[in-house]
């Protein structure tokens, strides 16, 4: 389930970024063999998605975000991290959603590789989180000193989006779960077209 058409997979082309505020002020870039040699693990969690299912006992295999973290730190004042996808594709997590546990960036499920549709060649998994928080056809992350909604969030979702709270929609937001007023001006009007995708 997604929003627009999957991107085409060109693995020349393909690299995985980390930018933004980073601990050596400069930026990472993988590619896509670089990436493929990184140390792998499996996770195994749910998936929730906002309107429709939860899916129980996946195992995840792929870089976990805590070891992508470790070989590009951020600098000391990063509280949040933009996760960028193919064509546009943005949500924004806590550095300790990042951090969690069960944090994976995953290229296969279940002992097979994923499918174009559901994020080949790499997609983030946050099985703590709501789906949308989770891109498919992941490209990179920018590390934020302050929070900024991602693609969904500006829609209407909520900037956390906790299943186990049912944090889906930004009006349940308590104060200090979403970026300070200021920096949502430009988000105000597009709220009004949520659409149900998530
Ligand atoms: N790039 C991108 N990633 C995305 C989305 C999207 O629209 N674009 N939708 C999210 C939502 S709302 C869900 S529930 C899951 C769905 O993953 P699936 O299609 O593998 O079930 O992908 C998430 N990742
Ligand atoms: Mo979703």
């Amino acid at each position: 389930m997604h929003y627009g058409r999957p991107p085409t997979f060109r693995p020349e082309t393909w690299d995985f970024q980390v930018l933004g505020a980073t601990h050596d002020g400069g930026s990472t870039r993988w590619s896509y063999d670089d990436f493929r040699r990184l140390p792998r693990a499996d996770v195994v969690a749910d998936f929730h998605c906002v309107t429709k299912f939860t899916m129980l006992d996946n195992t995840w295999t792929g870089v976990l975000a805590s070891t992508l973290v470790a070989a590009a730190p951020p600098d000391a004042g990063v509280t949040h991290v933009l996760v960028w996808a193919d064509r546009g594709y943005t949500t924004n997590l806590r550095l300790t959603d990042l951090l969690a546990p069960g944090t994976v960036f995953a290229h296969a499920r279940d002992g097979a590789d994923l499918s174009v549709d559901h994020g080949w060649p790499l997609r983030l998994v946050v099985p703590h989180l709501y789906g949308w928080k989770g891109p498919k056809w992941v490209r990179g992350l920018e590390y934020l000193t302050t929070d900024r909604r991602g693609f969904w969030e500006e829609r209407g979702y909520h900037n956390v989006g906790d299943p186990w709270r049912e944090q889906r929609y930004s009006y349940q937001e308590d104060p200090g779960d979403g970026p300070p007023p200021a920096s949502t001006s430009a988000s105000a009007s597009a709220s009004a077209s949520a659409v149900n995708v998530p």
